[in-house]
Formats: structure tokens, C-alpha cells, sequence
């Protein structure tokens, strides 16, 4: 701080960064989520400065409203990126089932009988958002990374290790599930499908986690994709605020929006931002 002229120390602000997950579809539960934590105003405008907000994924499928939602992130992203804020945003398996249902509809997804139109509507897919998906919003979806850092923070929808199945480094992970989103190789959704049924992974393996972040980078992993009411067999509606586990290293962010709970989020220490 010492080298800091005070001009420059006047310019020095505590941001915040915020991470939320699993909105299949509740719309208004997002909204209220995000009132809570200022991030938005009863309007829906970005009102969170030069904060971040992260959103890990599953959009879609359960609740009514899954284009809906991503119309509010996206629109916050372009608000938030107007005032030095940022809203990022990862792919979650659920948004990769629409994606398939909306790109092979009727082709055999398992050989038993199964399409990936009937797969996404087995998983509780919402007629309303496959009609109304755009070129323009699958290809938002499609070009979403799998994996994000910030603040030492390692960023994932699911807590699973079959990342490892797409590469040894974040890129390379991002760049082999964004190459499979942009192809007709159905057979690669398939398996990235059936990888991302994968749950639980770092509180069943000791060292998984240990090994995740040595190759991915970060020194705690936040993630979604398992309702936590599910892990605590509390009742989804008492989950108000994330679980830790693995030492304080491992943070699940899913609140289980999807079972009637109201969402949670969690915030990563505060970084001195210029
Ligand atoms: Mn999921």
C-alpha cells in the first residue's frame, strides 16, 4: 500500500464477488435472491457496481421459466460490464440436455428406445423453452465454459471428477466441452451427458479434491448440481446458505431452487480491486 499515491489509494474499492447456481427455471426466486444480495433492483437492473456475480449452470428444466432467466443474466452481464462490474456464467448439464434436444430432437440417445428430446423431458425439460430457443441463445449456451478462476476460487456446476475425462488444465477443458457443444458427434453429447451424472465425487474421494485444484487451479472449489438438501437430508425449504465441507475448501452452492428452497449464494473473500 506504501507505494500507493493518494490519488491512487482513493481509487482503491472492496469489490465483491458472488456466486449463485441452479436456477432451473424460478425465475422469481432468482430475482429475489439477487434483491437480497443487491446485486438487482425491484426492476430487475444490475445495482451491484463493480461486484461479480457468477451463476454455475442449469438454467433450465423444472421451473417455468428457464429462457427467462438467462434473458435476466445476460442482460445483467451487459449492465454490470457498463460499470466495471462483471456477470459470468458456466454450462450446466441441464443446459447441455436442451441444447441436445433442440440440435437431435428425435435421434436415439441410448439405443433403448430413448431420444434426447425424451431424455430432456424425462429431467423435467419445460415445453416452452425449447420452442422459444434462438439460434442466437444456443449459441450464448454453447460458447459457456465449463470451468472458471477467480479469486482463487476454482469454479464448477458439478461436483464431479470426470472433468478430468476433457483435459488436464482448465483450458484444455474448456476447449474440448465447447468443441463437443459445436459438433453433430452425438455420440460425444451422449457421454458428456452421462459424465455429468457423476455427484458427490469430493465427498467421496479423499484426495479427489486435492488432485482437482492441483490441475485446475484454486485453492477452494465452489459448485452446484447437487441440491444440498439432499446431502444434509434437511428440508429443502430451510436451506438458506451454502455447505462447506472438506475443510472449509469445498463449497456447494446449490440451494436446491428446484425442490421449493429458496436458493442460496455465496460470497468469496473480499480483493482490493483498482
Ligand atoms: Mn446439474
Amino acid at each position: 500500500m506504501g507505494t500507493f499515491s493518494n490519488e491512487e489509494r482513493l481509487a482503491v474499492v472492496m469489490t465483491e464477488t458472488y456466486v449463485i447456481s441452479d436456477i432451473h427455471g424460478y425465475l422469481n426466486s432468482t430475482r429475489t435472491l439477487l434483491q437480497d444480495i443487491d446485486l438487482i433492483g425491484s426492476d430487475d437492473t444490475w445495482t451491484g457496481g463493480q461486484a461479480s456475480l457468477w451463476v454455475l449452470g442449469d438454467f433450465f428444466d423444472h421451473g417455468p421459466a428457464g429462457l427467462e432467466a438467462v434473458q435476466l443474466v445476460r442482460q445483467l452481464q451487459a449492465q454490470a460490464a457498463a460499470v466495471g462490474g462483471k456477470v459470468g456464467a458456466l454450462i450446466g448439464n441441464h443446459d447441455i440436455l436442451l441444447l441436445a434436444a433442440y440440435r437431435f430432437g428425435q435421434k436415439s440417445s441410448t439405443g433403448s428406445g430413448g431420444t434426447f428430446l425424451t431424455d430432456w423431458q424425462e429431467s423435467g425439460g419445460v415445453e416452452s423453452d425449447l420452442a422459444n430457443l434462438t439460434p442466437e441463445i444456443a449459441g450464448w449456451l454453447a460458447n459457456l465454459p465449463a470451468l472458471a478462476l477467480t479469486r482463487q476460487a476454482l469454479l464448477a456446476h458439478a461436483d464431479g471428477i470426470f472433468y478430468f475425462r476433457y483435459g488436464k488444465t482448465m483450458t484444455t477443458v474448456n476447449r474440448t466441452i465447447r468443441r463437443v457443444l459445436h459438433s453433430n458427434d452425438y455420440n460425444a453429447w451422449n457421454c458428456l451427458l452421462d459424465d455429468f451424472g457423476e455427484h458427490r465425487a469430493f465427498l467421496q474421494y479423499k484426495t479427489a479434491l486435492e488432485v482437482f485444484l492441483d490441475s485446475y487451479g484454486g485453492h477452494r472449489l465452489v459448485h452446484g448440481h447437487t441440491p444440498i438438501s439432499k446431502i444434509t437430508n434437511q428440508p429443502p425449504e430451510t436451506i438458506d446458505s451454502p455447505f462447506i465441507y472438506a475443510g472449509g475448501r469445498c463449497i456447494n452452492v446449490d440451494g436446491g431452487m428446484y425442490l421449493g428452497g429458496s436458493g442460496c449464494f455465496y460470497r468469496l473473500p473480499d480483493e482490493e480491486k483498482r
